[in-house]
């Protein structure tokens, strides 16, 4: 394999177009050549992490384990694609801390508020308890490789996300 195994870690609140960047950096990444995985919080919480739900403890469980599997697909050589809400600092530290230097890549997604499955609705409405966001907390990166962010209130295209990325592992 000509490349060097590491984990892109895409933090952001539900709807802030996680998977949409995971899916266009996994297409960018295998048009260079690149063998990437994707870990999608949503996906993975139907089968390795059914057990578990959204309390803080579970979360962080959540975390923890998806960190420990990014790790092996890392250690594998893959470029390890995490897309999970991962509200917590200290749990997205904890993954940071599973891997040497540099090869742990947080990306920070802060895209204006989409609703695509309803779910913000319900929780305002108090249908969905301890809802990210909503009534419960999300802590934003303090000092992360990479944020994406509205340009002039417009949100990037997924290409355009995903190049940031590409461009971020180029240079490294
Ligand atoms: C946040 C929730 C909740 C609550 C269900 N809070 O946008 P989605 O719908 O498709 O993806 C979200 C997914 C979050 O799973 P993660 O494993 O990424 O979460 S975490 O990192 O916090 O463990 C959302 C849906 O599950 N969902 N209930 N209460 N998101």
């Amino acid at each position: 394999l000509n490349q060097k195994g590491c984990v892109v870690w895409i933090t952001g609140l539900s709807g802030s177009g996680k998977s949409t960047l995971a899916c266009s950096l996994s297409r960018e990444l295998y048009e260079r050549g690149k063998l990437s995985y994707i870990l999608d919080g949503d996906n993975l919480r139907h089968g390795l992490n059914k057990d578990l739900g959204f309390k803080a403890e579970d979360r962080t469980e959540n975390i923890r384990r998806v960190g420990e599997v990014a790790k092996l697909f890392a250690d594998a050589g893959l470029i390890c694609i995490a897309s999970l809400i991962s509200p917590y600092r200290k749990d997205r530290d904890a993954c940071r801390a599973m891997l040497p230097d540099s090869n742990f890549i947080e990306a920070s997604l802060f895209l204006n508020e989409r609703d695509p499955k309803g779910l913000y609705k319900l929780a305002r409405a108090g249908k969905i308890k301890g809802f990210t966001g909503i009534d419960d907390p999300y802590d934003p990166p303090l000092n992360c490789e990479i944020e994406i962010n509205q340009k002039d209130g417009v949100c990037p295209m997924p290409s355009a996300m995903a190049g940031e990325v590409v461009t971020y592992l180029e240079d490294k």
